[in-house]
């Protein structure tokens, strides 16, 4: 991280952190530099970079705000948020454990076990609600404690600070998965996290026009290991992707405040209606991780999960077709509003009694609320949830 930049407040850093005038002509945005290779002038004898899959301005001054934003040291950026899972996993080794949160993306569960469940890594899937449990779950072989929080789709919190103490008890590495709340709302860094993870094709990026993956750490041991193997299995993002996640970091603290304040309207809204049952949103008095989530949150965020009350697939599906603001589509934490049913979208790869034991059932339905008018929003739903 740049060194003028270190002393600055969250909304000066988005835009600052890390970056520095293009040494080239001073352009302050840096330069797109959509190139493989780089000039040498004797074998060896280079401008710092010389081979893209190595080290790329464009991507080094995403990887420098990354790291900035996240209060790190080091930050380093991948093809898409899985290739940067992909990357934390390969620092074990046969027979290494992991004890990860049970209710967590599909796409990550599905990389955990049905790729690296192969290569002899053993992964322990538990509710992190009580960290009793977590605690009576780590034994010699635990070297990772993975942790999305809040959870994708069923938004618990977990408490990161009681996670890192049991992390450093058994000398494992803990690991947070920090898309949905973002550095805005939550700094797991801080709160005692060896690596925080992002999905930037979510908030980061916020304009849904990219996928990218982000790792962030303090250490530079660690980051080192990290670095050895994002060069070495090459799953790195490209300079175009780089920027444009760079530029949505820049207005990463304006979108977030926007979110929050749609996501507090529109999950009061879903909570008195009469289709709504359940509705999950970590603001609510009522949540059960409520407490923690007021402790180590700014706020609440725009992600909202709710059932429709007569608890029918048909009905589900009804409800989610005959929205006309917000768009039916995977991903969230673009300006745009989607809605999802994880059943059959973005967990589909989770077998069906295991992610109904965490409450992804059939009548599920997850919101990403965006930053359109808020009353337009609550429209929308009104209507659509009118027509079952
Ligand atoms: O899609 P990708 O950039 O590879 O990121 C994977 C990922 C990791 N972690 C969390 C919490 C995520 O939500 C995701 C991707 N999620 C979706 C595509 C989704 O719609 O939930």
């Amino acid at each position: 991280m740049a060194e003028n930049t270190k002393n600055l407040n969250f909304n000066t850093l988005t835009i600052h952190g890390g970056q520095q005038p293009d040494a080239a002509y001073g352009s302050v945005m840096p330069p797109i530099y959509q190139t493989s290779t780089y000039a040498q002038t004797a074998p060896g004898e280079h401008k710092g970079y010389e081979y893209s899959r190595s080290g790329n301005p464009t991507r080094h001054a995403l990887e420098n705000s990354i790291a900035a934003i996240e209060g790190g040291n080091f930050g380093l950026a991948f093809g898409s948020g899985l290739a940067a899972i992909d990357c934390v996993i390969k620092t074990l080794k046969p027979g290494d454990e992991v004890i990860s949160t049970n209710d967590l993306y599909g796409g990550t569960y599905r990389l955990f076990t049905k790729i690296f469940e192969q290569y002899g890594i053993v992964f322990h899937f538990v509710p992190m609600g009580d960290a009793a449990e977590v605690a009576a779950r780590v034994n010699a072989n635990t070297r990772l404690i993975w942790v999305e929080t809040p959870t994708n789709p069923m938004m618990n919190v977990v408490d990161i600070e009681a996670m890192a103490k049991i992390a450093k008890e058994n000398t494992a590495l803990l690991v947070v998965d920090n898309t949905f709340a973002t550095p805005y709302l939550q700094r797991p860094l801080e709160q005692g996290a060896d690596i925080v993870m992002h999905s930037a094709t979510k908030y980061l990026g916020g304009h849904s026009d990219v996928v990218l993956g982000l790792l962030a750490v303090k250490d530079e041991a660690l980051a080192e290991k990290l670095y050895f193997i994002q060069n070495s299995s090459g799953a790195v993002c490209g300079p175009m992707d780089a920027f444009l996640v760079l530029r949505g970091i820049k207005t990463l603290h304006v979108r977030m405040q926007r979110h929050c304040e749609n996501g507090r309207a529109i999950a009061h809204f879903l909570v008195g209606h009469d289709k709504v049952d359940k509705v999950y949103w970590p603001g609510f008095e009522t949540h059960p991780n409520h407490e923690v989530a007021k402790r180590q949150m700014k706020d609440f965020g725009g992600m909202i999960s709710f059932t429709v009350k007569s608890g029918t697939l048909p009905d589900t599906i009804k409800v989610v077709s005959e929205l006309k603001v917000f768009t039916l589509a995977e991903s969230l934490g673009g300006v745009e509003s989607l809605a999802g049913h994880p059943a059959s979208m973005t967990h589909a790869s989770i077998p069906k009694e295991e992610r109904e034991k965490t409450g992804v059932v059939d009548a599920l339905i997850r919101l990403s609320v965006g930053i359109e008018d808020e009353a337009d929003l609550i429209r929308d739903l009104d209507q659509a949830l009118a027509s079952i």
